[in-house]
């Protein structure tokens, strides 16, 4: 009996996208810095020449999707982060905007076979969003950590055969 699993190391060959939201920037430009810390001390490239990393920017997580789906149906990443910021407090349509991100990117990972990572910080308060950017812990860390694992562990995984 195969158990499947991701490892965190022989990264030389991975490419990664990572698709951040600008609004609530003060939230999202800080789970980048995260996610590229991560990036970087498990080897990858993320200099600004890289050619493991690249970055695209989306007004908001509304949008994270669909440049979601042009990158993963690229064929040249292995994985592809998204991250954003919504917050209930000062948005009145947050459940809009957290459903249509959360349905947009597991569709677009389900339809391109390529793991998308689910970024988006969903809290009451700025607060609670910067505490989980960087001034307690930095979840930007994590989805670092979780898209090395899953495309490691596509690579395990038998190949797909039917569609
Ligand atoms: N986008 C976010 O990423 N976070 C938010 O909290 C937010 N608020 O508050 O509205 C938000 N709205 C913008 C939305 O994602 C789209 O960019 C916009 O509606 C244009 O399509």
């Amino acid at each position: 009996m195969p158990t499947f699993e991701g490892r965190f190391t022989n990264v030389s060959d991975l490419r990664i996208a990572v698709v951040v939201a600008r609004f609530n920037d003060l939230v999202t430009s800080k789970l980048l810095s995260g996610c590229l810390d991560c990036l970087e001390r498990h080897g990858i490239d993320t200099s600004a020449s890289s050619k493991q990393l690249d970055i695209a920017w989306v007004p908001g997580s509304f949008e994270l999707p669909i440049v979601a789906q042009r990158l993963a149906s690229s064929a040249n990443y292995q994985v592809v982060v998204t991250l954003g910021a919504v917050i209930r407090g000062d948005t009145p349509h947050f459940d809009v905007v957290v459903a249509e991100s959360s349905k947009g990117i597991s569709a677009v990972a389900r339809e391109t076979g390529i793991p998308i990572i689910f970024g988006v910080l969903t809290t009451d308060t700025m607060q609670q969003a910067l505490e989980r950017a960087g001034i307690k812990s930095n979840l930007g860390w994590s989805y670092a950590l979780q898209a090395l694992e899953m495309a490691s562990l596509m690579t395990v995984l038998p190949p797909r055969k039917l569609s």
